[in-house]
């Protein structure tokens, strides 16, 4: 008899050969200080398969043109090719509508046009709630707007196991609170966040929630149906796509009542000398010439990872994890902040004795790169007590070799700096 689990379309049991994988990234044949690169900075920014590079290169080979403006063939393409960009991104979080999903340069200009424009309507005494370990793309823009309207921040604090602190929800959100964004995965500490008990405490107040996904869409199958939220900010280049591109998605009826966010050539319906009206979801948000190539970079980025599979680059992310935080923990004097499971690919450190600008460095003698600082992240730094930490972060072609690279390199870093 069928198994009535094996769903011929699902890829739950595929896994994913990173070794394989690695030959579709040009640059990962590179060497650096005539060492193989072992490129551990992919919570900054990921390596781009060959299908992104040739998507791009191939557009401006064959269709380069301006959007929505021409009648000839090339500018029908080019229009083609970004509108059916926009249907790839939004199929990928599962967006029903693609007039729901608006290109902005990234996670960081998605959250400020949601602070700008829904923004506008704060009032003193508001309340927009974030959390202790958000990216200061959402953090920033909320002050900006807080400032603006009389409004006030609050924190939902963490753990010291760096969770969310879901008991003191009840104290942080009350009837003032309009607003919860917080970031789904953190890019510094690796936590997911539960994203239901959020949802649940901003409807208990009528509140809207906006989640930060810049970490989260390149490790998780992402639904936005399912995840019930109101905006979802993430960005292409942390998931094998282009820099200058990303998404916001919203829900129609939101955007619509929004004000546009930035004004401009394709943003318009009638423009007199006084005034104008605006377009329809989603140009009345995209003023100006869009990052046409970019868009179309993102989409073979999206194809690339459909076919892989998120499930399988789920799996394989708490995999490779899952052996970095071992060989990790065998380091003397390592210290991991964060969660030890049940975790994304971001995996942040402190070597005693050693400061984490001196630790990125001699990595960087063996070909190791890794990032050192707060990553964005000051008021994070501030609860766990340290200035800065350093960051190993992994995706679908980190291999293991490259984890033991790492914590080899660690050992001698412990040798030569070690308290
Ligand atoms: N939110 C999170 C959780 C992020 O990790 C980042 C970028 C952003 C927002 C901003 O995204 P952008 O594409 O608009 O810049 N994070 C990092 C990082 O951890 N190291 O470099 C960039």
């Amino acid at each position: 008899m069928a198994d009535p689990m094996a769903d011929p379309k699902s890829d739950r049991g595929a896994s994913l050969d990173p070794h394989r994988i690695r030959a579709d990234f040009p640059i990962l044949q590179r060497q650096v200080r005539r060492r193989p690169l072992v490129y551990l900075d992919s919570a900054a920014t990921t390596q781009k398969p060959l299908a992104v590079l040739e998507a791009m290169d191939h557009y401006y080979r064959q269709s380069n043109a301006n959007v929505h403006r021409g009648v000839h063939t090339l500018a029908e393409e080019a229009t083609a090719l970004y509108e059916g960009a926009r249907r790839k991104v939004a199929a990928f979080i599962g967006a029903t509508d693609p007039a729901e999903l608006i290109f902005t340069r990234g996670t960081t200009e998605a959250i400020n046009l949601v602070a700008a424009s829904w923004g506008a309507a704060l009032k003193p005494g508001d309340v927009i709630a974030v959390t202790e370990m958000e990216h200061h793309a959402n953090l920033v823009p909320w002050q900006l707007a807080a400032a603006k309207a009389g409004a006030e921040i609050r924190a939902i604090p963490i753990t010291d196991g760096g969770l969310l602190d879901l008991d003191a929800l009840d104290r942080v959100i009350d009837e003032r609170c309009r607003m919860i964004a917080f970031t789904l995965v953190s890019n510094v500490l690796g936590t997911r966040n539960p994203v239901a008990p959020l949802v649940a405490a901003a409807r208990r107040v009528g509140a809207r929630v906006l989640v930060d996904a810049a970490q989260a869409a390149p490790q998780l199958a992402l639904d936005v149906t399912a995840l019930g939220v109101d905006f979802l900010a993430f960005s292409s280049h942390k998931m094998g796509g282009p820099t200058g591109i990303g998404a916001l998605w919203g829900r129609r009826a939101l955007l619509d009542a929004m004000p546009p966010y930035q004004g401009g050539g394709e943003m318009i319906q009638r423009v007199t000398i006084q005034s104008s009206t605006w377009a329809e979801l989603p140009q009345k948000f995209e003023a100006g010439t869009p990052a046409i190539a970019e868009a179309v970079g993102w989409g073979a980025a999206v194809d690339y990872l459909t076919g892989l599979g998120m499930d399988a680059v789920a799996r394989h992310e708490e995999e490779v994890t899952a052996y970095a935080l071992q060989r990790l923990g065998e380091i003397p004097g390592l210290t991991i902040h964060g969660p030890l499971v049940n975790r994304g690919g971001a995996i942040s450190f402190s070597l005693a004795g050693a400061h984490p600008h001196d630790i990125a460095t001699i990595l960087d003698t063996r070909g190791i790169a890794v990032r050192a600082g707060h990553h964005c992240a000051q008021p994070l730094h501030a609860r766990l007590g340290i200035p800065a930490s350093s960051r190993a972060s992994v995706w679908v072609y980190t291999v293991r070799e490259e984890i033991d690279a790492l914590a080899e390199g660690l050992l001698a870093v412990g040798r030569v700096l070690g308290g």
